[in-house]
């Protein structure tokens, strides 16, 4: 299951951004994210430094987004993990960087299950 995840991340990573079948990428100031039941909408995020990214509930499970390495996460805005159906929260991301980002519920800092990767500036 892990050695599978990571290949896939790799895989993904050396196509430059390309989809490698599973997600979808978006890139832009401003960028809205669902989370559905058990995935993001989007598995590869891209925005300028000082973009912001807005996730919203949009699942009958609650979810959330954390950074892998504990610098960001829904939590610290929304004040809860467990986002629900319309609820929201918005993170503006200063510092460059490539982020893995996870759902506690139903993925892993390793990118396994509900995960994606936020690239932050030209990192
Ligand atoms: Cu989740």
């Amino acid at each position: 299951m892990v050695v599978l995840a990571l290949a896939s991340i790799l895989s993904f990573v050396a196509c430059g951004g390309g989809n490698g079948g599973s997600g979808e990428s978006i890139e832009g100031g401003n960028v809205v994210v669902k989370m559905y039941d058990n995935r993001y909408q989007y598995t590869e995020i891209r925005v300028p430094v000082g973009g912001t990214v807005t996730w919203v509930g949009a699942g009958r499970a609650p979810h959330n987004a954390h950074d892998a390495n504990e610098t960001w996460s829904t939590q610290s805005v929304f004040g809860s993990p467990e986002m629900l159906e319309g609820d929201q929260a918005t993170l503006t991301f200063d510092q460059p960087g490539r982020y893995t980002f996870f759902c506690t519920f139903h993925g892993n800092a390793q990118g396994a299950g509900m995960a994606g990767v936020l690239i932050v500036g030209d990192a």
